[in-house]
This record gives structure tokens, sequence and C-alpha cells, in this order.
């Protein structure tokens, strides 16, 4: 069957590839489908475009992957498609009907959802649709009937060793590398056991109960024969690993930081750690494995906001100390941080400010708060009236949430001087720098510069120019 993927990627900054749909695809294939993607990251996102694109294929089903900021472009590629196709069944998965099913299962023009991870199911719904089948009974696929809602149960999550290593070759894959300035992700584990109420985790455990550990690894074997192929198909200098929290088993950290150096040799990698997880013996191990960053969530300075309101659950001595330690370790540390979090008062962003003061994290990110559905806070959000109708685009340049306390243009001026604040004592050239930057990144040509310039290699002209690193792009 001809199978079409679409990737209905808008965001600006940072780029990177759906590993879901190349997840999807490699299941696809694997199981004897021509797939084919159409992704909008660079470009190429006008009707006329994509319409070129998939009368070029002729699909006879079409997938799409969406997260909550793209709900709408990705509704709207369907409904172009659906016209020249009224036959052709499109199915809808990731994390925005994953945790908002019958919203995306009622739009107009889809046939069916995947909620949750989509792997097999996929795999399902093709060999129905190959043999011309009219099942609503596959797990993990909600179908629709007369405008009404089929509901299916989740299924046994799978082992990730049993899955096929995820295709890569869908996309242009070398242009996001390059356009990282060389880095590649990998994504080695799924789920995250933490309870923040932000997150879409919390979401997803409570979706997943009963049908297997929602946290599951890549073997170590496994995930290092991954990265060695990619190393060897493609020009890079950089692993990223995209794992909501990768030192989650310390077991399984020094496994990999054990082989790491051998199979794959000198490849520095980042990695997303979480403060209560990572241990000063833990941090030593990984930047003697070749982890040269590593970002974590500070989020708040106000303990009250960031463990009853958030759920973070960690002391600012923790956080402070956990900072130390990858310094100590020679990692580079980015500090997350959130604003306009409900609650929140003008105080706690300055306690904030100040708790960055002490860490002086290599790199700062701070955005504005958005409530996903499906989570707690967006829950509180609605209860109280704050929340705006449209989702918003991006964490970075809005919001979807109308705060009590601050008004959408405050946070933003809050957070364009955010990195300045931070810096301004110990790093004043750097401070400036990021003040300059955020000013201009609401500009969309800017952007773009900006986005070219990274991929030109112009951070790490900068970097090697002022050992600061003037510029806290994630990559
Ligand atoms: C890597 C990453 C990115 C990358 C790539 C995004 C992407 N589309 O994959 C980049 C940096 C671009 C990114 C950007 C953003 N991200 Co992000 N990102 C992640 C992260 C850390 C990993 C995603 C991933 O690869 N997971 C592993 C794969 C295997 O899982 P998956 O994508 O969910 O796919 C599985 C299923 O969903 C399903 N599936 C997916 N697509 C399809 C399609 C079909 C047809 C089927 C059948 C099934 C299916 O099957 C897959 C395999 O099981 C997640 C955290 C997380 N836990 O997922 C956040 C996450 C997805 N991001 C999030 C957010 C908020 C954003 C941004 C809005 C932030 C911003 N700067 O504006 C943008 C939105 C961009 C976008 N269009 O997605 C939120 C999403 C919340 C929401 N409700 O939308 C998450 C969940 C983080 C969080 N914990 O809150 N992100
Ligand atoms: S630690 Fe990070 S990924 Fe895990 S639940 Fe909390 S916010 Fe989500």
């Amino acid at each position: 069957m001809r199978v079409l993927l679409i990737y209905p990627n808008i965001i600006e900054s940072p780029k990177e590839i759906s590993a879901g749909l190349a997840s999807v695809g490699a299941i696809l294939k694997e199981d004897g489908h021509t797939v084919r993607l159409i992704d909008t990251t660079f470009g190429g996102r006008s009707d006329k475009e994509i319409m070129e694109r998939v009368n070029a294929f002729k699909p006879e089903m079409v997938c799409i992957t969406v997260a909550t900021n793209d709900f709408k472009f990705g509704m709207h590629l369907l409904d172009i498609i659906r016209e020249q196709y009224p036959h052709v069944p499109t199915i809808v998965g990731g994390i925005h009907p994953t945790v908002a099913p019958e919203e995306t299962l009622m739009q107009k023009n889809v046939d069916m959802i995947c909620v949750g991870e989509g792997d097999l199911p996929i795999r399902d719904v093709a060999r129905m649709l190959q043999k011309g089948e009219k099942r609503t009974d596959i797990h993990n696929i909600w179908f629709k009937k007369n405008g009404k809602a089929i509901p299916n149960p989740q299924r046994q999550l799978p082992n990730l060793d049993d899955l096929p290593i995820p295709d890569r070759g869908l996309f242009d894959f070398q242009r996001y590398i390059d356009w990282h300035g060389g880095t590649a992700t990998v994504i080695s584990t799924r789920g995250c056991p933490y309870p923040c109420t932000y997150c879409v985790n919390r979401k997803q455990k409570e979706i997943y109960k009963g049908n297997g550990l929602f946290v599951r690894y890549k073997s170590v074997d496994k995930l290092l024969a991954e990265i060695k192929e990619m190393k060897e198909k493609y020009r890079l200098k950089e692993v990223l690993f995209n794992d909501d929290t990768f030192t989650l088993d310390p077991r399984r950290i020094k496994e990999f930081c054990e082989k790491y150096p051998t199979i794959i040799g000198t490849l520095p990698f980042t990695i997303n750690g979480r403060v209560n997880t990572v241990t000063r013996e833990m941090l030593m191990m990984l930047g003697k494995a070749g982890c040269t960053r590593i970002n974590m969530g500070v989020e708040c300075g106000n303990p009250h906001i960031r463990n009853t309101i958030l759920e973070r659950d960690m002391t600012d001595q923790q956080i402070i100390d956990t900072f130390r330690w990858a310094r100590e370790a020679g990692i580079k540390t980015y500090a997350f941080n959130m604003i306009g979090i409900p609650h929140e008062t003008r105080e706690n962003i300055q306690e904030t400010i100040e708790l960055n003061r002490k860490i002086n994290p290599d790199f700062v990110g701070v955005s504005i708060f958005t409530a996903f559905p499906g989570t707690p806070l967006y829950d509180l959000c609605k209860k109280n009236g704050w929340l705006e109708e449209e989702y918003s685009s991006s964490y970075f340049q809005d919001t979807n949430v109308r705060h009590p306390n601050f008004t959408i243009d405050e946070l933003k001026k809050i957070r364009d001087s955010f990195g300045f604040e931070v810096y301004r004592k110990t790093k004043p050239l750097r401070a400036y720098v990021d003040l300059i930057d955020k000013k201009f990144t609401k500009y969309h040509t800017y952007m773009r510069v900006r986005s070219m310039l990274i991929a030109a290699g112009f951070k790490k002209v900068l970097a090697r120019l002022d050992k600061d690193n003037f510029f806290d792009v994630p990559a």
C-alpha cells in the first residue's frame, strides 16, 4: 500500500525530525508498504506545494502526526487532501490525539486517531485496509462511525528492543544535522515516571496504566548499534539524546558510559537530566564518557511554586549542588525555566532569576508557561477561566494562559530580559548579546537568518571568540 506520512512542523527553532513518524514509517516499511513523507519543517507549506507532492505519490492512506501547537495546520492539510482524495482514509497520531482524543477525532476529515504509541497499531490498521476489512476493534485506534467516536482500549506497551530502528532516511536527516551545526538526535527511552503537573507524561502514564511498564529503555547494545549506524550514514559531530530524562536508571548509565567510548569513540553527546536523578559520581562517569552538556529543569526559584504547584519535588540546595557537580565533571549546563506559572508573582520570578544566578548555568532558557491539555495545570487554568480559546503556537513566543498577575506583554518583556538579568553581573558581554537576541526573536525574518547562521556554524565561531557562549540555542 502507498502510505503517506505528514510532519506538519511549523516551528522555526529548533528543527528536529519527528521520532514518532520515523518509528511508524519503519514499521510500515518492514511490513512491505511503500512509504513517503511530506515534511514542512524547512518550508513547502503552501497548499499548492503540499498538493503537488501528494499528487506525485497518490496515497492510499494518509498518516499525520500532530502536537498541540501544529494541530490547526495539520487539520488544514487533511482538509485540502480530502478535497481531492475523498476516499483515502486518514489517521492522526502523536501527542495531541493522545491527550485530546475526542477533539481530534471529531475534526471533519479525520477518520481514525491513534491514542498513545503507534508502532504496532499502525501496522494493524494498514494490514486491515490492505485486506479491505472494516474493523473497528484495533487496540489504541479510535474509529468514527456516523459522527460518533468508537474508542478502543490500550494494548501492552512494546519492548523498545523489539521495534525496528526509526527510519531517519524518510527525512532529509543530514539537513537537520547541519541545521544543528552537526548534532544528530536520538531517543533511547520512552516515558518519564515523575508527576510534574505541566507535563504530558503524567497523563500518558495514566492512559497506559495496566499495560506494562511506562518507562522503557533501549538496551545499551541496541542503542549504541543505532548510533554507530547513524555515524556511518551521516556527517555528524555530536549526539543529542532527546529522552525526557536520560538519567533515570543508574545501572544503565554505568553500562552506557563503559561501552560508549569503545563502540562510538570520542563523539560528544548532550543529555536531558533531572536534578534528583543524578549523583556526582554519575556526572563524573558521563563526563569521562564524552557528555559535554546536560540540560536540567530549574523551572521556578520559589520552592512552594516549584514543589506544590509544579510538583517538582526538589530543594534549592539540590539544584545548586547538581549544577556544581556537572561543572566539576567538565559538563556544560543548560537550565530550563518557566515564567507565568499559575499563582506566580513578580517576586517569585525574581527568585527564579536569583536561583539561576546562584547555579550560574552555561546556558539559560526560559519559556512562558503554556497549559497543555491533559495536564493538571490545564484543568486548573480552565477551572479558573484563565485559558485562551486558541492553543498557542510556541512555548517561547506565546501562551494560551491569561495570567491574573501579568499581561502577556509583561511576561514577554520579562522573558526577553531574563538571560540579561541572570548574567548581568557575572558575564556582562554575554548578558547584552542575550538581550539583543531576545528582542529580535519575535521577528520571523530574524529567526530565519538566525537559523541559517546557526546551520552555517556561526555559533561555533562565536563560541571560539567568546567562551561565555552568546547564544543559548540548544544544539
Ligand atoms: C523531541 C521533541 C521535540 C522535537 C521534535 C518534535 C516532534 N514532533 O517529535 C522539537 C524540538 C521540534 C520539539 C518541539 C516542540 N515541542 Co517537543 N518534544 C520532544 C520530546 C522530548 C520527544 C518527542 C519524541 O520524539 N518522542 C518519542 C516518539 C517515539 O514518540 P511520539 O513522537 O509521541 O510518537 C509516538 C506516538 O505519539 C505515536 N505517533 C506519533 N505520530 C504518529 C502518527 C501516526 C499516524 C500514528 C498512527 C502514531 C503516531 O506513535 C509514536 C511511536 O510510538 C517530547 C517529549 C515526549 N515525551 O514525547 C516533547 C513534546 C512532544 N514537545 C512538546 C512541546 C510543547 C513542544 C513545542 C510546542 C515547544 C516549542 N518550542 O514550541 C514544540 C512543538 C513542535 C511540534 N510540532 O511537535 C510537548 C507536547 C505537548 C503537546 N500537548 O503538544 C512534549 C510532549 C513535551 C512535554 N513533556 O510536555 N519537540
Ligand atoms: S521530569 Fe520532565 S519529562 Fe519527567 S514528568 Fe517532569 S517535566 Fe515531564
